[in-house]
């Protein structure tokens, strides 16, 4: 009972009128700078034979329909590089809801929920640079509209939004790894002024091999300053049958859920590609100068959560 009557104290703070009208803001800005070049906006998908194996262990989430069992998306990847595939559509974003049941080990972290949301975007033939400027452009046009709109509702949270004149600096983890240890992105985030990339992680098949050169990848992250840490993750996208294969069972992946995903790769179906996902409710969070992302949801969906609705 305490709970909820603690629950209904926090719907009832000032900051979350001021942290919904950004949040609409957000979005509308996100829509609208991609609207405005051309992408084609799709709705998301819920569930289907496979989703993202992700680059960490977490609890399945799937659901049994008929004799089928389906699993709930934990990112729309798969579907990203499927829809490119269909007539005009070479530039495309979602606003997709994702599930990841994460484990216990990360119940205290502020930058993760069991249900968040991604702005999701892929480019037909785009390249990591492309991408990359594409997002510094994006982030920037958000700023801009949520300091031009909202100034009322900053006040309220105290918060002064910092501005991002200069370009986002470009990182190897590598380079950041040798310098600063496994760490690199915590320490990195504590003392950057701007959002920096850093580019170039071992993680999932999905993400391209550097053509040539194995053991590196066409894959970047976008952290922010200020200690808040990873905004989005993206990458070039393997596209061949044989390398997909290839980067599949070098993860040790059971191939056969992916029999439908292969053949369409088999057939020469998929095409290059470059996208990222850019957390929604991570993205409020260091707008709204909040510290948990638990503070800028109004349902509970933190790993530690009761569930109490
Ligand atoms: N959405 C990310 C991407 O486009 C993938 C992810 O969320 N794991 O690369």
């Amino acid at each position: 009972m305490e709970e909820i009557a603690r629950n209904f104290a926090d719907f009832d703070h000032p900051d979350t009128e001021s942290i919904a009208i950004i949040r609409g803001r957000v979005l509308q800005a996100l829509q609208h700078y991609l609207l405005d070049r051309d992408f084609k906006q799709l709705m998301p998908i819920l569930m289907s034979p496979i989703t993202d194996p992700l680059n960490h262990a977490v609890y399945p989430a799937e659901i049994q329909y008929e004799e089928r069992r389906l699993k709930l998306t934990a990112s729309m990847i798969f579907h990203k590089q499927l829809a490119l595939t269909a007539k005009g559509h070479d530039k495309i974003f979602i606003v997709a809801p994702n599930i990841r049941l994460e484990k216990a080990e990360i119940k205290d972290s502020e930058n993760h929920l069991l249900e968040f949301s991604q702005f999701d975007f892929e480019i037909r033939d785009g390249d990591m640079h492309q991408v990359m400027a594409l997002i510094e452009g994006l982030i920037k046009h958000v700023f801009s509209e949520v300091n031009q709109h909202c100034a009322a509702e900053l006040a309220q949270l105290n918060r002064q939004l910092p501005h991002f004149t200069s370009a986002f600096p470009i990182y190897s983890s590598d380079e950041l790894r040798a310098e600063h240890g496994d760490d690199f992105e915590k320490i990195m985030s504590a003392s950057a002024q701007t959002p920096f990339f850093v580019t170039n992680y071992r993680r999932e098949f999905y993400d391209r091999e550097t053509p040539g050169k194995r053991g590196a990848y066409n894959n970047y992250d976008l952290i922010y300053p200020d200690g808040y840490g990873e905004a989005l993750s993206g990458a070039e996208r393997e596209f061949e049958y044989e390398q997909i294969v290839y980067r599949m069972n070098e993860l040790s992946m059971d191939l056969q859920p992916f029999a439908n995903y292969l053949e369409v790769a088999r057939r020469g179906l998929l095409h290059p590609s470059a996208g990222g996902g850019l957390g929604i409710e991570r993205l409020l969070k260091f707008i709204c100068g909040k510290r948990r992302i638990r503070d800028v949801a109004l349902f509970d969906r933190t790993v530690g959560t009761s569930f109490l609705f």
